[in-house]
């Protein structure tokens, strides 16, 4: 309950910060946008990762404040990219949304509110939503997300292949881009070494007509290994960790 407490301020007294991680493109090595995840600067805690309090927010319905601060503050730093590196002018900012936030019957009137008031452009941001998250309450979560692509967002399956969603279900969800999850990256020693699975996904991705995004990739051999198999997008400490939004521009002009 304390902890409660102290999450609940957080959001209000501004201790909570985004990080960015980059996604580089497989085929030109260049970074063509970020994932904002979110960071808890606890008075006499020091930093909090996510999953120290992430969970916590979902359970007490927190998530929703939450979840609207990280859309907000996300969409706000994505708009100012363009002045910040000429490389990251169409860059795209992907932010993780849970269950309950979005379907929360105020989602997507806090989507638009957030679209509008950072003037960002609709086609910029990404959705990153997860197989589980979705089962709870498929119909509503459905609909709303329909209605997202409507607005011209774009929509990420996030941690594929951990979830427990049929394949069927994942073809019927307007997602066009695919996460493909850390665990399938670890086995790659490099090309045709330990790919078989991740290979696998590529193809279920271009069957159904997504693009693809891995995570976790960790060395130069992966990123080669990934890209020689179509996919078409990477994450991972080879190329940056996630850093504050101040130091991207400095970590997107390493990389350009
Ligand atoms: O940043 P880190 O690598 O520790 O992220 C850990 C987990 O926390 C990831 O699964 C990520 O999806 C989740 N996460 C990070 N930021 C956010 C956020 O803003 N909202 C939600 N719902 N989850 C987040
Ligand atoms: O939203 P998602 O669950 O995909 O969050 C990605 C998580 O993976 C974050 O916690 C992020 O900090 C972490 N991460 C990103 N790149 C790497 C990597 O190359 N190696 C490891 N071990 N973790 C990573
Ligand atoms: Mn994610
Ligand atoms: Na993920």
């Amino acid at each position: 309950m304390d902890d409660e407490i102290a999450l609940a301020r957080a959001i209000t007294d501004e201790q909570l910060v985004l990080h960015y991680q980059p996604i580089i493109a497989l085929d030109t090595g260049r970074p063509v946008g970020a994932e904002a995840l979110v960071r808890w600067h606890r008075p006499g805690h020091g930093m909090q990762a996510p999953d120290r309090f992430i969970p916590m927010a979902e359970e007490s319905g927190l998530i929703v404040d939450l979840g609207r601060w990280v859309l907000h503050q996300a969409c706000r730093d994505a708009a100012g990219w363009p002045h910040q590196a000429p490389i990251m002018a169409d860059a795209s900012v992907s932010v993780n949304v849970s269950a309950r936030q979005l379907t929360h019957p105020r989602f997507l009137a806090d989507l638009q509110t957030a679209l509008a008031e950072t003037g960002l452009a609709p086609e910029r941001l990404i959705l990153e939503i997860t197989e589980t998250a979705l089962i709870s309450e498929p119909e509503a979560a459905m609909e709303t997300l329909h209605a997202v692509r409507a607005c011209g967002v774009q929509l990420a399956l996030d941690d594929f292949g951990t979830g427990y969603s049929s394949l069927s279900y994942v073809q019927k969800l307007p997602a066009t881009i695919l996460k493909i999850d850390k665990s399938f990256v670890d086995p790659i020693s490099g090309p045709g070494a330990g790919t078989a699975l991740s290979e696998v996904v590529v193809k279920l991705a271009e069957a159904i007509g997504m693009r693809t995004v891995a995570e976790g990739v960790e060395s130069p051999e992966q990123a080669t290994a990934l890209r020689l198999l179509g996919c078409h997008r990477g994450q991972g400490y080879t190329w940056s960790r996630p850093v504050p939004n101040a130091e991207l521009r400095e970590v997107a002009m390493r990389l350009a």
